[in-house]
């Protein structure tokens, strides 16, 4: 008994000092998220691809460095929008267009090209509705086939990247966490850099979402969890969290002011982004 109580107690405590010894992280600098009209900006493209998996034209938005050209090639992130999102999430809300070119204009970030698709794989794939739905919410799982077998393919076809998984990452917020790590951790063949920011309930338990770390530990270059003080989702990346300690898998476990909102998750897309591709 009185063991039984010490390893709780330790395993709270362990808890405990890591939610607050990872708090620290610089904060962006103000303004990281506005317009700047004294630097050279990315280039958005909207892109159209045929899904077999969803049997529908799906689309995606591409974010291209600033000085991007088809000399070079280049890295992919993969960056996956929450439940009520699609792919002008982070756009719109995120603003990852002016969090990317502000940190290239002080030659912050590795040059890359960062894919926002619609993470919902159905044909009415529209964020109306009850996004809450049981066939919305499967929709996110189905997005693993669609981007591996058909948004994946197309990208390559497409730009000029870098094909292996030292040059593939994958983050998201939210449901858009949850498959991150899903399919990240799930298929590292594929990504080497993963990234879930405040990873909602369809993140798969821990022992589903990585069976053998011992070998994983040796092929994840970077893996991020992220999440505010005040989110009520905390115990998904806390428990994965748990368990990458338990089983010495590296990762940061990064807790932050904030409850499950966009400041949280433009700050995550801050620091994250310069964390890859180095
Ligand atoms: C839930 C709570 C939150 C859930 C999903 C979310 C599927 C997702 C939130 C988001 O993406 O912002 O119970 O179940």
């Amino acid at each position: 008994m009185k063991f039984l109580k010490f390893v709780i107690l330790s395993i709270l405590f362990l808890g405990i000092n890591n939610l607050k010894a990872q708090t620290n992280r610089p904060l962006p600098p103000k303004g990281f998220d506005e317009v700047r009209s004294d630097i050279i900006h990315g280039k958005i493209d909207s892109i159209s691809y045929e899904s077999k998996t969803v049997g529908t034209t799906r689309k995606a938005m591409v974010y291209l460095p600033p000085n991007y050209g088809p000399s070079s090639t280049y890295p992919v992130l993969y960056l996956l929008h929450g439940i009520g999102g699609d792919e002008m999430a982070w756009l719109r809300n995120g603003k990852s267009q002016e969090i990317l070119d502000n940190l290239y204009a002080e030659n912050k970030l590795a040059p890359m090209i960062v894919v926002m698709p619609n993470g919902r794989a159905m044909k009415d794939d529209r964020a109306v509705g009850d996004v809450f739905d049981s066939i919305k919410v499967q929709a996110f799982t189905t997005f693993e086939k669609d981007l591996l077998n058909d948004l994946i393919p197309h990208i390559e076809k497409t730009y000029p990247v870098l094909k292996d998984r030292q040059h593939r990452a994958i983050a998201g917020l939210s449901m858009g966490g949850g498959q991150s790590l899903n399919f990240g951790l799930g298929n590292l063949e594929h990504f080497a850099w993963i990234g879930g920011f405040s990873s909602a309930p369809n993140t798969k338990v821990p022992e589903e979402l990585l069976p053998n770390p011992e070998t994983a530990r040796e092929q994840i270059n970077l893996l991020w969890i992220s999440c505010g003080l005040d989110d009520r989702l905390m115990n998904f990346s806390n428990r994965t969290h748990m368990y990458m300690l338990e089983h010495k898998v590296p990762h940061i476990f990064y807790v932050e002011e904030g409850g499950h909102n966009f400041n949280v998750w433009k700050n995550d897309l801050y620091l994250f982004s310069q964390l890859i591709f180095n």
